[in-house]
């Protein structure tokens, strides 16, 4: 990747809408490609890295910009990963699908208490202010396959975050390519 622009691989409703949403608020001129993204929290980190004006990180080296890896590695590790065995119980299993509604079932508890745990902290946003961590846990919540509006009201300031995010004009327009493909 260079700073000059930006050749996203992603497909709909996967892990390139977070990134998505942080190059369109950076501005950064990118195209769409059809193939998979690698590795979501390091392409969003970058992206802060490279663009600081855009001011979706603190200062790296400092105490806020420790939060902030801690969070992006947090969600990449635990939620993302909860997800994929949500989505995809098959992967984590020598037998199929044979073992699926188990995985699945265990997933579901780790997931709702990852949320849990970052819930604790939004205020309202994930740091103090609006980070490149936002767009990656609206993503991730976002893929919560029960019930939202129960989700929503057990933790309310996950649905502040949603809502929140949903009022940006970058949220709406990758939301809405995502939707469209
Ligand atoms: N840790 C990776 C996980 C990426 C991942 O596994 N993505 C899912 C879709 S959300 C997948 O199945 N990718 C491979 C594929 O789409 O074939 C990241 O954060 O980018």
């Amino acid at each position: 990747m260079s700073s000059g622009g930006y050749k996203l691989y992603g497909r709909a409703n996967a892990g390139s809408l977070a990134v998505q949403i942080v190059l369109e608020e950076i501005g950064a001129p990118y195209e769409l490609d059809g193939t998979p993204v690698f590795e979501s929290a390091a392409i969003l980190i970058h992206l802060t890295n490279a663009h600081p004006t855009a001011d979706l990180a603190p200062v790296a080296g400092s105490t806020a910009h420790a939060r902030f890896l801690q969070w992006m590695l947090f969600l990449s590790s635990n939620l993302y990963e909860a997800a994929l065995r949500i989505s995809y119980p098959e992967r984590y299993s020598t037998v199929g699908t044979a073992a699926a509604a188990q995985i699945k079932a265990r997933a579901l508890q780790d997931y709702a208490r990852h949320l849990e745990l970052i819930h604790g902290a939004l205020a309202p946003y994930v740091l103090e202010r609006l980070s490149a961590a936002d767009p990656y846990l609206h993503m991730l919540a976002g893929w919560y396959p029960q019930d939202a509006p129960a989700l929503g009201s057990r933790l309310p300031k996950l649905a502040q975050h949603a809502a929140l995010l949903r009022e940006r004009p970058a949220t709406r327009k990758a939301e809405r390519d995502h939707a469209e493909t």
